[in-house]
């Protein structure tokens, strides 16, 4: 993988066809595909596909089209070529060789995507070990590849008793996966509990866009938190990339987080890293359901979403629908009416987004209260904390102090009377 700042990853998107699917379930896949590439940050420079009635046994693609797929590389100066199914360690290995380029299947790309992903100790730990299961064969092609001259490790020619590198590395991983397992198992109560102190500690402002890749939610996220510089000049600049703050500022601050998504095709060897990296939306008190209401497999999305989330016990987090992408397509009277509540627009649209933005807010302040603040000239250092904390509606000024209007959370607004409490006596008594 490259570092930031290098020139990105040129990637073609490749995959068979075979009689059994449809044209335009081969077309979704495969946008899927170059969606999962974008996400890691490859330039996908072409695509190269063939109708075949099932994967060559030896290298997927046929034996006249692998011809073919050679002089992309060079023609295109293409890196790496992103294969849209699960295909065996011998078939990767054979291709990449005759092709002269890396080789990742479908599953690679979106293990690559849940490693950056995922946040929390227990989602790394998921993510490992279907990383680790996932490589042994592929060490083991590797290791026969290399020959018999891998056996000379066993020492003194014998076999018996002596184990090849191979053999090694892959109880090395045996070892590892045990020992993830187990960690696991230890963490799934802590991790509970840790939780719910991270919630007490950081504010509960915080929402979770989830949804199946490509319904929007990374342009919503950065149409809701405004562009990467103006996020960088502020303390937020210390958030990852997948946490940004609601901008303009809101009072109390709101932050959004982007998770990975769901996937079409997603290999079922890796549903139990994919559960994992929607922490986020465990962690958050508002979850955006982005839904791309142009797609015509909208509907079973949504359900798959919604078990899902009710899988990883994300039932009672309060939840918005938003049906994105309106202007390509969709019902919106029919979608009213059936999703009471839900929210539909297109975030190409300003005032959609603005319309949006509103709706969070709305949510989050819906717990505030209005009060009326006496600030004594003799306390004015207690101004910007009033400011920081709550949104100051109207302000009048007398011969004694300011008198402020102000809407915040209930709390804030009780610890702001206690300090002021002292001072606001003097103009009670005089
Ligand atoms: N026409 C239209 N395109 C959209 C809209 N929202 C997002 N897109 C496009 O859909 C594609 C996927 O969006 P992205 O935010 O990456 O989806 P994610 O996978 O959910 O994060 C991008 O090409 C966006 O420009 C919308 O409301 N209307
Ligand atoms: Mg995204």
């Amino acid at each position: 993988m490259k570092e930031p700042g290098q020139k990105p990853t040129r990637a073609i998107v490749a995959a068979v066809q075979r009689p059994s699917v449809s044209d335009v379930e081969f077309e979704a896949s495969l946008t899927e595909l170059r969606q999962l590439a974008k996400t890691l940050g490859f330039e996908v420079v072409g695509r190269f596909t063939q109708k075949r009635a099932g994967f060559d046994a030896a290298a997927y693609f046929g034996k006249g089209k692998r011809e073919e797929l050679r002089r992309m590389p060079e023609q295109d100066a293409v890196d790496v070529v992103l294969i849209d199914h699960e295909i065996s360690p011998s078939q990767q290995f054979n291709l990449a060789k005759e092709v002269g380029c890396e080789v990742m299947d479908r599953s690679m790309v979106i293990l690559e995507i849940f490693h950056r992903h995922a946040s929390s100790r227990y989602a790394r730990a998921q993510v490992e070990i279907a990383r680790l299961g996932y490589m042994a064969p592929r060490m083991r092609e590797a290791a026969k590849e290399a020959g018999p001259k891998d056996r000379g490790r066993s020492g003194t020619g014998g076999r018996s008793g002596g184990e090849s590198h191979g053999e090694l590395d892959r109880r090395k991983i045996r070892d590892r996966i045990a020992e993830l397992q187990e960690e696991l198992d230890g963490m799934a109560l802590e991790h509970k509990t840790q939780r719910a102190r991270r919630r007490e500690r950081e504010g509960l402002a915080r929402v979770a866009l989830v949804g199946y890749t490509n319904a929007g939610k990374s342009t919503l996220m950065r149409a809701l938190t405004g562009s990467e510089a103006l996020v960088a000049d502020k303390l937020f600049a210390t958030l990852d990339t997948t946490v940004r703050a609601l901008h303009p500022e809101t009072v109390p601050r709101v932050l959004v987080s982007d998770t990975v998504g769901f996937i079409k095709n997603l290999p079922h060897g890796l549903v139990a890293s994919f559960k994992s990296t929607l922490d986020e939306a465990l962690e958050a008190s508002l979850l955006l359901h982005v839904v791309d209401a142009s797609d015509a497999g909208f509907g079973r999305q949504l359900a798959v979403t919604e078990k899902v989330l009710a899988e990883i016990g994300a039932k009672d987090v309060p939840r918005l629908l938003v049906f994105n992408k309106i202007d390509r397509g969709g019902d919106e009277a029919a979608l009213r009416a059936k999703h009471p509540g839900c929210i539909v627009m297109s975030a190409k649209r300003e005032g959609d987004v603005a319309r949006l933005r509103e709706a969070i807010v709305a949510f989050f302040q819906r717990h505030l209260v209005e009060a009326e603040l006496f600030l004594p000239w003799s306390a004015q250092n207690l101004r910007g904390q009033i400011f920081a904390t709550c949104t100051v509606l109207e302000e009048r000024a007398d011969a004694e102090g300011a008198v402020l209007r102000v809407r915040g959370e209930p709390e804030a607004i009780g610890r702001l009377r206690e300090q002021l409490g002292e001072a606001g006596t003097i103009r009670a008594r005089s």
